[in-house]
């Protein structure tokens, strides 16, 4: 079923029609996703990164593609290179690609070609303070969330990091496109609560692929 985030909230003026949830959209590959994500982790670790100020992030990441986003003292950017192994990212799964091209081709958005995927991985408590993805080379291409394992309750801000943020529960199998207004938003995740699922047990993984380069 593909329904508005919204459809279920007063119609508000300020929030446009730009976030187009899919739910139960990638139970069928389901499983193949976690295999192929099984096969990216075994060359590219996760790892918990630094942030530029120094904080060691909660959430624990690795990408597939050409490119992938990464964060240090440094700051925050896409590289073709994972710095814990110096080799390039595992390229893409097929899998990974079809189904990002698929769901937003239903939310709207033909021929999108992600050259990046960045996977996360969510113990229980893990949380993703809000943030803006401002790091990618053109925010005309959307982003395309996929999420698996044990529910979130995802906080979607405005374009003010002050603005209230409304609460939405993503489960196992959602894919979310997030594409024009919707792209700039402040958004981040609640701190998991303990839960299990019998495909990741007490984890929860998210898929989320852009066009970076
Ligand atoms: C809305 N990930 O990786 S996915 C991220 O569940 C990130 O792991 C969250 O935020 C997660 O940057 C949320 C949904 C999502 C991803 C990117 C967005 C929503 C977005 C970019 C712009 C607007
Ligand atoms: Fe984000």
């Amino acid at each position: 079923m593909t329904l508005g985030l919204f459809d279920d909230l007063p119609a508000t003026p300020q929030a446009p029609e730009c976030a187009v949830v899919l739910r139960g959209l990638a139970l069928p590959q389901a499983a193949a996703l976690l295999q192929a994500v099984d096969a990216v982790t075994a060359q590219a670790p996760f790892r918990h990164l630094i942030t530029p100020g120094g904080q060691r992030m909660s959430v624990a990441m690795t990408n597939s593609g050409a490119l992938g986003w990464i964060s240090d003292r440094g700051g925050y950017r896409y590289g073709s290179t994972d710095p814990t192994t110096g080799l390039p990212w595992p390229s893409m799964p097929a899998v990974f690609r079809q189904l990002a091209h698929d769901a937003a081709e239903a939310a709207g958005y033909p021929g999108f070609a992600p050259d990046a995927c960045l996977i996360n991985r969510y113990e229980c408590g893990t949380r993703l303070s809000l943030h803006q993805d401002r790091d990618e080379g053109n925010y005309d291409h959307p982003i395309v969330s996929v999420s698996l394992g044990i529910p979130a309750i995802f906080l979607w801000g405005g374009s003010e990091r002050a603005d209230k943020a409304r609460r939405v529960g993503l489960w196992h199998g959602d894919v979310v496109v997030w594409g024009g207004p919707a792209r700039l938003r402040f958004h981040g995740v609640r701190p998991l609560a303990e839960a299990t699922h019998a495909m990741t047990g007490a984890l929860r993984i998210n898929l989320t692929f852009r066009k970076a380069g």
